[in-house]
């Protein structure tokens, strides 16, 4: 029966993490994957975590199973980040949110959701976008289209492109949304530009799907959830997967949520239930550790400050990655103008960088970044800041 299985090709970023592991060069710099490191090049469990965990050590009593959505005080809070405080949204009972195994099982199941139970079969995403993406929803049934996004001439919003391929959708048609910090370019919609998506949604009665992967990391919690607070107050259904891997530093943990937003309480209602069934036939409900995590955290003032301050530290940090980032080059010579670096929101920078280049980073100075040309400024710290911008300054 397997002697007939092919080998999957690796994965585009989780592969590149399996071959820098691999290499033996002590100077080595991992810029691949998306993953927060502190200015000691380290990812340590935030303190307001560590915290929350000490309280739960003397306070959990059993592991019973939970509920099939998760941590009730969890999803409560998750839509208190979402919609914000004293949101219609959540007192009308629009909404209904289930915890999931991180952002990744959250886009799965509200995926899987629509392919079961709605007229919904295809899913608009940007080009580019995170590589999982058509992974996810292919397997779940759905058709991917691409809608333009990016434009590489200026490092820019195609946005007038972005409007042209979602006209061309049909009614019914899903379209993906990167809340904020958009994975892999970092360019983000101005407000503006999330109004005019919002109407062409109305207007042709499509879907959004919300993927938050990065709220706190753009320029603040409420600030980067102003698009899809936009988007809500507008059109009448959407569907939101958020994680807290990022913003948590929860990786391992597989903690996110996925929310269903319906025109009523009873559509809500209904919804859910077929979201509980579909969680239900995947994994049964998901582990309680994440979500007790951050329902202890956001509901205890002091707690929440800590977490809040750990955050604003990461953005900030990143920030500053960044203007250094394009200063360095600059000093290193490199004539091309990377100022647009700066002004890319979260994690990433789509670099421009092309895939002999990239090849050639990792093979002649054990830099590794995805083949898009997409760096980790996340994984940048003013130590290995020279030794990236040396062999940048080489390869261009
Ligand atoms: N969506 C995007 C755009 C991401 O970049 C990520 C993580 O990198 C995720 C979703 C989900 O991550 P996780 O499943 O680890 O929560
Ligand atoms: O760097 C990225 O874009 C992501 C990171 O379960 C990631 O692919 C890694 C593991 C995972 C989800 C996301």
């Amino acid at each position: 029966i397997f002697s007939d299985v092919t080998l999957a090709p690796a994965d585009p970023i989780l592969g590149l993490t399996d071959a820098f592991k691999a290499d033996t060069r002590a100077h080595k710099v991992n810029l691949g994957v998306g993953i927060y490191k502190d200015e000691a090049g380290q990812t340590p469990v935030l303190k307001s975590v560590k915290k929350a965990e000490a309280i739960l050590l003397e306070t959990e009593m059993t592991k019973n199973y939970l509920g099939i959505e998760g941590v009730q005080a969890y999803n409560l809070v998750v839509q208190g980040l979402l919609f914000g405080e004293n949101s219609h949204i959540v007192s009308e009972k629009r909404a209904a949110t289930a915890q999931a195994p991180g952002g990744t099982g959250a886009l799965r199941v509200a995926a899987e959701f629509l392919v079961r139970n709605t007229q919904s079969s295809t899913i608009w995403v940007s080009n580019p976008t995170w590589a999982n993406h058509q992974n996810i929803f292919e397997t779940a049934g759905l058709t991917v289209k691409e809608y333009r996004y990016y434009k590489a001439e200026t490092h820019d919003m195609d946005f007038d492109a972005m409007l042209a391929d979602l006209s061309q959708a049909q009614a019914g048609d899903v379209v993906l949304l990167h809340g904020c910090c958009h994975n892999p370019t970092g360019i983000d919609l101005s407000l503006t530009q999330w109004a005019q998506v919002a109407q062409i949604c109305l207007d042709k009665q499509l879907l959004p799907l919300f993927d938050f992967a990065y709220q706190g990391f753009g320029a603040g919690i409420d600030e980067d959830a102003q698009g899809l607070r936009t988007v809500a107050a507008v059109v009448p259904e959407l569907l939101i997967a958020n994680s807290f891997s990022k913003n948590f530093g929860l990786y391992n943990e597989r903690i996110g949520a996925v929310t269903v937003v319906a025109e009523d309480e009873k559509s809500a209602t209904n919804s859910f239930s077929q979201i509980k069934k579909t969680i239900r036939a995947n994994y049964s409900n998901p582990p309680a550790h994440g979500g007790l995590i951050v329902s202890t955290i956001l509901a205890n003032a002091e707690l929440r400050q800590e977490w809040e301050t750990e955050l604003t530290e990461m953005r900030l940090r990143i920030a500053e990655m960044r203007t250094l980032f394009v200063n360095s080059l600059k000093a290193e010579g490199v004539e091309q103008d990377f100022s647009f670096i700066s002004r890319q929101n979260g994690m990433f920078s789509f670099s421009g960088l092309d895939k002999q280049q990239v090849a050639r980073l990792r093979d002649e100075f054990a830099i590794y970044i995805v083949g898009s040309g997409r760096i980790s400024v996340a994984g940048l710290t003013k130590n290995n800041m020279p030794a990236v911008c040396k062999a940048i300054a080489q390869v261009l």
